[in-house]
């Protein structure tokens, strides 16, 4: 369960590395979900969300597998999001990427979904299981400790993005380690060069009054939406007006919808 040095560091430095928090049968689980799914969808993978140079991703993992929708309502996670966020939480997106062996690519230093804090705080908490070790060149994660309160995106802080940063850290791990990370701290995925994938999932989550990374009624199936525990509702944020508003007015403004 969450300690409070787990909280400082989630405070103060913007994120939290659990060793040992996804046990080997259900990463394993999760990894071999993956993989079928990775070889079903071929060139479509990520295609709910968005394709990028040197990686596979998989998009709308809570419509995919009942696994992934019992990982989202974990209490022993939500407790650190409810930390970050507060007590009105949903899913925002259950994503998977694997950065490709051999990649050189750098992901620019980013918040997600290029959020800032507002007036009633953090709204935007991710957790990363890393279903392989990340280590220093297989594409391992860096960040800006503190970034996460300094009120700027990098894209309007730095001049490059892509480049070493001086406060750089490394975010490493073994396989089976799940990281929560306030996601308005700066960070960014490093080129892998190991001849192996490196693949992490992704549960993202958003405070209950801001738009969803990807509108999960909208993209649910029938099928699936007829399967949900009330709690898988509640995160889900099916049932939620609200919700279907801030959605709506987020996919007009960026053009998703006239
Ligand atoms: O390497 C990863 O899995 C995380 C990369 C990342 O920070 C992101 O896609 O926003």
């Amino acid at each position: 369960m969450p300690s409070p040095e787990h909280f400082r560091q989630l405070d103060e430095v913007g994120c939290v590395a659990l060793p040992g928090f996804c046990d080997p049968q259900t990463r394993q689980r999760i990894t071999d979900r993956i993989e079928e799914l990775f070889e079903r969808e071929g060139k479509n993978a990520g295609s709910e969300f968005k394709p990028e140079d040197g990686c596979r991703r998989l998009a709308n993992l809570a419509d995919k597998d009942a696994l992934f929708r019992d990982l989202m309502v974990r209490e022993d996670l939500l407790g650190y999001i409810h930390h970050v966020l507060g007590p009105r939480i949903k899913l925002s997106s259950l994503n998977a990427r694997s950065i490709n062996a051999n990649c050189l690519r750098i992901q620019p230093l980013h918040a997600d979904m290029a959020a800032l804090p507002d007036d009633d705080g953090f709204w935007v908490c991710n957790t990363i299981w890393m279903l392989d070790d990340f280590t220093a060149d297989n594409g391992a994660i860096r960040y800006i400790p503190g970034t996460h309160t300094s009120g700027q995106l990098p894209a309007d802080a730095l001049d490059d993005p892509e480049a070493v940063h001086p406060n750089q850290q490394l975010l490493t791990g073994e396989a089976g380690t799940v990281l929560v990370t306030n996601a308005h701290l700066w960070h960014g995925g490093l080129p892998n060069l190991t001849n192996r994938p490196r693949r992490a999932l992704h549960i993202f989550y958003a405070r209950y009054d801001k738009p969803q990374q990807q509108d999960q009624k909208r993209l649910l199936r029938p099928e699936t939406q007829a399967a949900l525990t009330d709690r898988q509702r509640e995160i889900l944020a099916i049932d939620s007006p609200l919700n279907d508003r801030v959605n709506l007015a987020s996919a007009v403004r960026s053009g998703f919808l006239e």
